[in-house]
């Protein structure tokens, strides 16, 4: 019988790929599953166990409403990485701050991550797929010292690795190194995740798009013009595409990845930066679909060498297939030629 590579085993096998590889990687991903297999018990849970649904009554840094499963699956992931010993600081959507660990052996840490714990949890209630994103970094701050702003201020391209769990019919953690892209779909019934979807293309096409279209009249008149575009009739392109629009962007776009699609979150004339937020939610998943062979753009130029500013700054996101990112860029630069 053909066996099948489990997680663990996986990395253990990759284990070059990843630099400075010392079982780093390996430290650092079994922290990452543990915590994703028991917020995946919760969430499985979630509309049985009064204690863990509902609001906690406050709301983040971000001002939306916290829900039990957020801070839960935060405050998770963060035990589980600390224990590892393997990071110095991690920023998270649902901290004001970047947290640095200052004892001895988290200021030994050499890496540092960014996460968003759990993105599109107002989709608990409905139970919608939702999803955990993280991004891994070599820390730039001396080692043995405390992690500072700057080690998470590094631009996208410095990402060692990410990835993301999405929470769906099935639970899958889907992560790159730099070295292609790997899909690992989790096994209840043993507790293990088991390589499913090895070397994660996405199509250089696609017939999906993805957008809130109740935003239609706050965007600019160029990406109405591709949102028209996208409706326009025309069999030798393809069209019209398909609208799908989950509001989990992990599940829009590993559906994106896995059919082809674009998924975009403009900017509009209500948040001219979008709404997505780049360290922990668009350079994680423009790491994953550009070495998928898609791309990832904020409408003029490469999310992954936007270099940033601030922990929680937003950024515009158009993030698929290829053809259709490159499409929507030059409409954006008021290319109308290419409408017809
Ligand atoms: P809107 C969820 O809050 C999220 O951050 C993404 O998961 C999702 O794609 C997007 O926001 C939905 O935002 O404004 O369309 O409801």
């Amino acid at each position: 019988m053909k066996s099948i590579t489990t997680l663990g085993e996986f990395i253990i096998q990759r284990q070059k790929d990843f630099p400075y590889a010392k079982g780093e990687l390996s430290r650092l991903f079994s922290a990452i599953r543990l915590a994703a297999k028991v917020v995946n018990s919760q969430i499985n849970k979630a509309g049985l166990v009064d204690n863990i649904m509902g609001s906690m009554g406050q709301e983040n840094v971000q001002g939306e409403e916290q829900k039990k499963l957020d801070v839960y699956a935060n405050d998770l992931f963060i035990k589980s990485l600390m224990a590892r010993n393997e990071v110095c600081g991690i920023a998270s959507e649902e901290e004001d701050s970047y947290i640095s660990f200052s004892d001895e052996v988290g200021r030994s840490g050499k890496y540092i991550i960014l996460m968003d714990p759990l993105d599109g949890s107002s989709n608990i209630d409905v139970n919608v797929s939702i999803g955990t994103i993280f991004a891994i970094y070599r820390r730039i701050s001396p080692v043995g010292t405390e992690a500072t702003l700057d080690d998470f201020l590094q631009p996208g391209t410095e990402q060692v690795a990410a990835g993301y769990v999405i929470f769906g019919s099935s639970t899958m953690l889907v992560y790159s190194t730099g070295n292609g892209v790997n899909g690992f779909t989790f096994d209840p019934t043993v507790g293990v995740f088991y390589l499913s979807h090895p070397d994660m293309t996405i199509p250089d096409e696609g017939k999906i798009y993805s957008i809130n279209e109740g935003n239609y009249s706050y965007f600019s008149e160029e990406v109405k013009a591709y949102i028209d575009y996208c409706k326009q009739p025309d069999p030798a392109t393809n069209r019209p595409y398909s609208g799908r629009y989950i509001g989990s962007l992990v599940a829009d776009f590993h559906r994106n990845l896995l059919k082809g699609g674009i998924y975009m979150y403009p900017g509009s004339s209500k948040a001219p930066n979008g709404k997505l937020r780049l360290l922990y939610e668009s350079n994680p998943l423009a790491l994953l679909v550009e070495q998928a062979g898609g791309k990832a753009s904020d409408g003029h130029q490469r999310i992954l060498e936007i270099v940033p500013t601030e922990l929680h700054q937003r950024a515009p996101l158009f993030i698929g297939s290829t053809s259709m990112v490159e499409q929507v860029e030059r409409l954006l630069k008021g290319d109308r030629g290419q409408t017809a």
